[in-house]
């Protein structure tokens, strides 16, 4: 096999896309927790792109030693992504009864007077994204736009039937958020 020349930004998307939102196009398959074998994954990935052939688990491993998110997790043999998904299929977590009482997203302002009305939906992912840090949801929202910090009351939600799923102590996942559980931060 030839030697991995790529660079670790384009291996750390690439494996976001394959376990996120395609894992088709690599040849791979994900089970309903979202895992897969790291060296299915690896050959998947150096099969469909030639610059990234030869990337390697320690490669991976360095990928979550230098990132800011852990966006993937490896466990024993196998890595799965930690959030994110848009595959049909619904990656399987286990909900929680206990997440903090407010959470936050953050989003462009454009998006203000629909999410005011409809809530927070998932779009093109599987559950809708949220945060426990608030700096962090704004942080999301810029990269949306001009950006807003809706708050959420998860108790709120949790009354309307809404799971709560934790990622880690800065990502939380939810089915949706009805707009009752919802208030726009005031901005300055
Ligand atoms: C918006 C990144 C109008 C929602 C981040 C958001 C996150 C609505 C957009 C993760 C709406 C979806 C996910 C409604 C929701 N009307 N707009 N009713 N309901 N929206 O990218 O949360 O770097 O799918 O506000 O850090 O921005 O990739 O979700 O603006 O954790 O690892 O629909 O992706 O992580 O956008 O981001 P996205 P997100 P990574």
């Amino acid at each position: 096999m030839t030697e991995f020349t790529g660079d670790l930004v384009e291996l750390s998307r690439t494996v976001s896309h394959a376990l996120r939102h395609d894992p088709g196009a690599y040849g791979i398959a994900l089970d309903t927790e979202g895992w897969v074998d790291v060296d299915e994954l690896l050959a998947g990935i150096g099969r469909r792109k030639k610059s990234l052939a030869g990337a390697t688990e320690q490669q991976l491993h360095d990928i979550l030693a230098t990132s800011e998110k852990t966006r993937f997790e490896i466990r024993g043999r196998e890595v799965r992504a930690r959030y994110g998904h848009s595959i049909a299929e619904k990656i399987e977590h286990a909900p929680i009864d206990d997440p903090p009482l407010l959470l936050f997203h953050g989003t462009a302002r454009r998006n203000e007077a629909s999410i005011l009305e409809k809530g927070l939906l998932p779009n093109g992912r599987q559950y809708v994204h949220l945060s426990g840090d608030r700096a962090l949801a704004e942080k999301v929202g810029r990269r949306h736009g001009d950006p807003i910090v809706f708050v959420i009351d998860t108790s709120i939600a949790r009354s309307h039937g809404i799971r709560f799923f934790v990622v880690d102590d800065d990502v939380y996942l939810a089915d949706s958020i009805p707009a009752s559980a919802l208030t726009l931060e005031a901005t300055d």
